[in-house]
This record gives C-alpha cells, structure tokens and sequence, in this order.
C-alpha cells in the first residue's frame, strides 16, 4: 500500500530533480532570505545556507564541518559554515526509486581516530530491494575526500518487491561496542511481527556488523540480531545523556508516534496503532492492547510525517537540554519534544512552510535542518541560530 504522504506526485518530482544527478559543490548561499513567520514567534532565526539536490540525513564532525546525503547517492563533505561542500569519492550506488536513497549517515565512536564513516542505503538485490548498513574510511588529499576499505555490514531480510519503507536508522549505542539498525516494514504490513525475518525491526549489531551477543529474542526464535520488533518506518532514532533509546517512526494515517526502545518489546505494528490504515480500515489503538510497547507521544488526528530525531545538548538554548527535535515532511515543520527522564510531552511545532527532512546540532548547539526534495522542494541546508 502506498503512504499518501509519499504518493505518485511526490515520486515524479523527486525523479525529476534527481536526473541532474550531479552533487552541488559551488558556493550557494542565500542567507538573505529569512523565513516569513511573525517576529517573536519563534526563539530562532533561519538562515537558508545552500541549495541541495534532494539531501536526506547529516552529521557532524568533531571539527565542526559536515556530511550530507543526498537521494540520488551522493554523499557531500561540508565546510563548517555549510557554504563549501565537495562531493566524497567511492561510495557504492544506490537504488534511489520511490523512497529508496543514500539513506543515513553517522560516525565511528572512535571517528576522531580511525575515520570511520557508517551509513545506509537501498539497493536492488536478490528477491528484490531491501537496505543495506555499510562503513568506510574518510580519508582527504589535495581538496578531495574518499571513502576507503568500503564495506558492507549488513543486510535486511528479506528483499522484498516495492521502494517504500527503508528506514535504514543507524544509531550507537552510549558503551561505543554496538550499532543499532533500523529496518522498515518496506510496506508489507505483517513482516513487522514476523520471528523469521528482520523487516519492521530494529537490530542489534557488532561494530562489524554482526549479531550482538545476547540479544534478547533470540530464544523466542527470532533471528539472533533482533533487538525489538513491531515497528513500521522508522526515521529517527538517538541515545539521550541517560541512555534512554529514542526513536521515532511514521505511522499508518495519524498514527505517527515517539517511543523509548526497550530490548525485546514489541511495538504493536501493525496490530496496534493509534492510526488507521490508509484505506479507511480501523487498527485498534496501543490502549486496547496493555501487552504491547505504547508510545510516549503520538499525533492522532494530525499526522506530522517525522523525520529525523535530535537530542539537544542545550549549549545555545539551555531550556531545551534533553529535549527531543524532529523534523515533520507533510506537517512542514520542526516539532520539539519537552523530555523529562522517560517522559515525553509535546512541547513546540513551528511552522518551517516547508517539508524538514532532517534535524541536527552542530558542535557548537546550532540547530541545522535539511529541507526535503520533494514536492516541488528542491532540498537546501537551513540553519537556526538564536534570536537577539
Ligand atoms: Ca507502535
Ligand atoms: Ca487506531
């Protein structure tokens, strides 16, 4: 079934902007051009720093520059500013139809060290499409950047026919020895409860890509990488200065939510939702089933179509330390969750008058966004910085 938030027109125009298929790298900057809400509703101005080709997930270095993806494979080095960017050499190709990308990307624990890179995509293979979670080294010369020693870490299971669903999440876990995965249910529904595959999941990886040893399902006859189970598209997930494992995913019609991962729970999809199915068929809401893993907020009524998830430091905003940042597509927003140890409450949604599709903190505890390509948005690199 097709999420109407990502229907046929959306999938045109993103064709249409990836056929240049060429990274930006010149100097575009238009800080000029403030967005348009009312002075005084927002603790925040945004500058709109470069233009992008369809950019889908950044992080920062230590240094403070950046790396940005983009749909069509292209993976950019930023300056710290955002206004340099040249496109990194040597990452593999993608399979960029419908929501299929060059999908998120995160550093090595040790990246200060060994540059190691992390990051996910979609690819065609055997049975089908799925995601893939690879890793290479950052290595620069003479004004260019390259991934070496590229490998693949692992893979989803199954590949299955359809370009929705991906997630591709990549999170490490605060002990610095395990890499979280995060996999869709690639719009199969059922998968997401099933012990024999990793469709709907979120896994539990060595830094090499392996099953982490004691993973908690794995006596319940999943396969021995699963760490939770019952999720449907997951575009978001962080660890909080506690350890408390967020992450949030888009849900069927108004069935958006935020939940704390814990090891071996189930979070209901698509048995439970606090949406309903596209097609108009009711799912019981998570009150109905007690048993089942609940989300700590949800948007019932109002889908906002997360993307992203940041955890902020609060070094230019100190009220918002430990809150919870998310980037909204259809709502056309960035959402703030008020946190409060393993509580969650909405706290603030402005108004972007633009699909965000993803949210991070620089070094310094600017907030940057990514403006999502599609729906007649052509992508750009948004920064906010703090008014007065
Ligand atoms: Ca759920
Ligand atoms: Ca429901």
């Amino acid at each position: 079934m097709l999420n109407l938030r990502y229907g046929a027109a959306a999938f045109v125009l993103l064709a249409a902007c990836n056929q240049g298929g060429v990274a930006s790298t010149g100097n575009v900057s238009d800080n000029s051009a403030q967005a348009s809400a009312p002075a005084g509703e927002r603790p925040f101005t945004v500058a709109n720093v470069a233009t992008l080709d369809s950019p889908w997930a950044m992080t920062f270095l230590p240094d403070g520059r950046m790396l940005i993806t983009q749909k069509g494979g292209q993976m950019l080095l930023g300056s710290a500013d955002g206004q340099q960017r040249i496109e990194i050499a040597g990452v593999p190709a993608v399979d960029s139809a419908g929501q299929g990308a060059l999908k998120d990307v995160a550093l090595h624990p040790g990246f200060a060290q060994n540059g190691l890179v992390y990051f996910s995509y979609s690819e065609a293979g055997q049975g089908g499409k799925g995601a893939v979670l690879a890793r290479g080294r950052l290595v620069e010369a003479d004004g260019q950047a390259r991934l070496e020693q590229v490998s693949t870490l692992y893979r989803a299971t199954p590949y299955v026919e359809g370009n929705g669903h991906y997630s591709a999440q990549i999170a490490f876990a605060p002990d610095g020895q395990h890499v979280f995965f995060g996999l869709g249910d690639r719009q199969k529904f059922d998968p997401a409860q099933d012990k024999g595959g990793t469709l709907g999941k979120i896994v539990r990886l060595t830094l090499d890509g392996q099953p982490a040893p004691g993973n908690p399902l794995a006596a319940q006859g999943f396969r021995p990488e699963v760490w939770s189970y019952g999720h449907r598209n997951i575009l978001g997930m962080a660890f909080d200065a506690s350890g408390n494992f967020w992450q949030q995913e888009m849900g069927p019609k108004a069935g958006d939510e935020l939940n704390i991962v814990l090891p071996g729970r189930n979070y209901g999809y698509p048995i439970v939702s606090d949406g309903d199915h596209y097609d108009g068929r009711d799912i019981p809401d998570h009150s109905t089933r007690p048993d089942l893993e609940a989300p700590k907020v949800s948007w019932p009524g109002t889908a906002i179509s997360p993307a992203g998830l940041m955890i902020y430091s609060g070094k230019l905003w100190p009220q918002w330390r430990g809150d919870i940042f998310i980037g909204a597509l259809s709502g056309q927003a960035l959402v703030r969750v008020d946190v409060d140890g393993t509580n969650a409450t909405k706290g603030d949604q402005w108004d972007m008058e633009t699909r965000i599709r993803d949210v991070a903190e620089a070094p310094d505890g600017s907030i940057w966004l990514l403006e999502d390509g599609g729906r007649g948005a052509g992508g750009k690199l948004m920064k906010l910085s703090p008014t007065g």
